[in-house]
């Protein structure tokens, strides 16, 4: 599983804060705490900030990478600023995110054309969000059609699938995991991504119904995830899971963790 650590999000009341007063210090303890915890990129959203997410999103890009040697997940729906900074960013990042959405499509593509970056295909269109499985890979044959076509290599390709919460339909789970099977049985060395939170909103509990979560995805074969990283009983599912799966030659990285004292929380 390639984790990417959700934790430096301005929707999140003290990374608001941070960013705002321009705190190097804070979003660098943020930033090293999830990369000691095992995340392979930083996710970088300021997308509350209207007007100045460009500044800020390139701050924190610059700010992550002074501190800790991992790649940025550049969070934004605004093709400029993913363009902006991905200038200043060092090494290859994974940029969040490209969608079959005209406003964003043609803008994206022309960042990533030709050069060797990482992209999350969200499996969204001006019709909006598909709700089935057959909905979302009608959209995911056009998204990785166009991707391939225009030579962005097939395992820099993540696609995303986009979670729905199960209090709005009781249907939306399995579709979402259905739709991950599919896309690994129609496109070879791809990659699935999600953020998994959204399948719990609204409801109790919600950790313990992410957790779960996880393991039916990875089940299907999920292969990369935007989460919390200092969620240990989380990060244990994980691996637990995988190992079961048969991800986990010689149960390598379980008995690690197991030394490690993951297990005993
Ligand atoms: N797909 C892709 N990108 C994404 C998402 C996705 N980026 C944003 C989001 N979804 C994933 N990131 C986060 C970041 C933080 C939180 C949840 C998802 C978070 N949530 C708090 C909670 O759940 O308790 C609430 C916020 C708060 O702290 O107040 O922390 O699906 N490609």
């Amino acid at each position: 599983m390639q984790i990417v650590g959700e934790l430096i999000n301005a929707s999140r009341k003290k990374i608001r804060e941070y960013i705002k007063e321009k705190n190097p210090e804070a979003i660098a303890a943020v930033a090293k705490d999830q990369h000691e915890a095992g995340a392979d990129y930083i996710d970088v959203n300021a997308g509350i900030f209207v007007g100045k997410e460009a500044e800020y999103v390139k701050w924190l890009v610059q700010t992550v990478q002074e501190h800790v040697d991992t790649p940025c997940c550049i969070d934004s729906p605004d093709p400029k600023v993913i363009e902006e900074a991905a200038k200043v960013h060092k090494g290859i990042p994974l940029v969040n995110s490209i969608s079959l959405e005209s406003e964003r499509y043609e803008k994206l593509l022309s960042v990533i054309k030709g050069t060797d970056m990482k992209v999350i295909a969200l499996c969204m269109s001006d019709e909006g969000m598909p709700h089935t499985k057959d909905a979302r890979m009608k959209i995911a044959d056009k998204l990785v059609n166009g991707l391939v076509s225009n030579n962005v290599a097939i395992d820099n390709i993540y696609l995303d699938p986009l979670v729905q919460p199960i209090g709005s339909g009781d249907t939306l789970g399995m579709e979402f995991l259905n739709t991950i099977e599919s896309i690994h049985e129609e496109f070879k060395g791809i990659h699935t991504i999600c953020g998994l939170s959204n399948i719990s909103f609204g409801i109790p509990k919600r950790q313990f119904a992410n957790q779960t979560f996880m393991i039916m995805a990875i089940t299907k074969g999920l292969n990369a995830a935007i989460m919390n990283p200092l969620d240990k009983k989380m990060m244990a599912s994980v691996i637990a899971a995988e190992m079961l799966a048969g991800k986990d030659q010689y149960c390598e990285k379980y008995m690690n963790a197991y030394r490690d004292g993951l297990f005993e929380h």
